[in-house]
């Protein structure tokens, strides 16, 4: 692949994760039928919580995930775990279990230990999934590697088997997205197949969600029915599938799929960044609305700081391969 498109597709995906959350982040937890009662279609950012255009813990995690990986050229737990727990901001809004975690690991025990100890065997909240987006995009030619990355990275908070397959999925869908021309069609059940194939599943709940997923595939409009079968709360299986559906069955444009991410309601943060790291690493950030980018926050860790640690890891590619 042409490297600055390359690039252009790093960037947006790191991108893509902040707009989502900040897109979702003033409705998040509403029903979809609220969401069309009160605001109609979400296209333009809100002021809620720190302000329009603001990120949540989805973003602040994945700025942590990202510094780790460029730092040390790849993954380290302490490092990782120890960034998550210093970028920390309270009022950004974190799930419990992760809030747990991180004080687990400021009060000085090891990473491998902290996951487990949440929940009593670990978190599959989507808090692993939402922050992957630079997993994707480092090992986006190194299945193998981004498969174990994705997973250990999920291990530091989410140590439940779900919330590690869930990463891995996300991470992948990231890289499959990233590795398709943009301006070509995508075969959706062609990268469902692709997808499953790639990651080695244990759990007996996702494949069925991606059976499910290709029965609807000709029916996103039906929202009833897509929170229904697939979900849209904050556990890893009722939103990971969710945002790889909103990409693709919007795949011909960056704003009409995390759009329409959010207006499924429920995570609307998460399913919506989820959703915008996925799409923004196929179209990468030129094809991204400039009024999105314009509006999102750009101060010490905000929106160039993001696309200089995507860069970082673009150059990392470059040099290693
Ligand atoms: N937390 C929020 N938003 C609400 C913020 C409200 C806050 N009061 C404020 O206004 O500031 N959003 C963020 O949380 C989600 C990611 O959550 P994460 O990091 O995965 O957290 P957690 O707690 O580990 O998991 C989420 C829920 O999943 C259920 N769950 C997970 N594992 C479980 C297990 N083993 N057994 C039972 N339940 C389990 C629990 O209900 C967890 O609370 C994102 O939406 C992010 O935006
Ligand atoms: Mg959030
Ligand atoms: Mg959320």
């Amino acid at each position: 692949m042409d490297s600055f498109l390359l690039k252009d597709k790093f960037i947006g995906s790191m991108l893509g994760t902040h707009i989502g959350d900040a897109l979702g982040m003033p409705v998040e937890g509403k029903g979809y039928e609220a969401i069309e009662k009160n605001f109609g279609e979400i296209r333009d950012m809100l002021d809620a919580r720190l302000g329009a255009g603001t990120y949540t813990d989805d973003t602040e995690m994945m700025i942590a995930l990202a510094e780790s990986l460029v730092e040390h050229r790849g993954f380290n737990g302490q490092d990782m775990a120890q960034r998550f727990a210093d970028n920390f901001n309270p009022d950004r809004g974190y799930g419990s279990g992760t809030i747990q975690a991180l004080f687990m690991i400021k009060s000085g025990m090891p990473w491998e230990e902290v996951g487990e100890r949440v929940f009593y065997g670990g978190s599959f909240g989507n808090g692993s999934s939402m922050r992957v987006a630079p997993i994707g995009a480092l090992y986006y030619n190194s299945p193998v590697k981004l498969h174990e990355v994705a997973c250990l990275s999920s291990r530091i908070t989410h140590a439940h088997i779900l919330g590690m397959e869930g990463a891995a999925l996300q991470a992948m869908a990231v890289s499959k997205a990233i590795n398709l021309h943009p301006h070509k069609n995508v075969d959706a059940r062609q990268f469902i197949d692709d997808l499953i194939r790639s990651i080695p599943l244990e759990a007996d709940i996702y494949k069925p969600k991606f059976k499910v997923m290709e029965a609807i595939l000709e029916t996103p409009d039906d929202k009833k029915v897509v929170v229904e079968m697939l979900g849209h709360d904050s556990s890893a299986p009722n939103s990971v599938p969710t945002a790889i559906y909103s990409f693709l069955t919007h795949t011909h444009d960056f704003e009409e799929a995390v759009v329409y991410a959010v207006g499924l309601g429920g995570d609307t943060d998460t399913i919506g960044a989820m959703t915008g790291a996925i799409s923004g690493g196929f179209h990468g950030k030129s094809r991204i609305p400039s009024r999105w980018l314009e509006i999102l926050e750009n101060g010490r860790k905000g929106r160039d700081y993001i696309e200089m640690l995507a860069v970082k890891l673009w150059k990392m590619t470059s040099v290693d391969s």
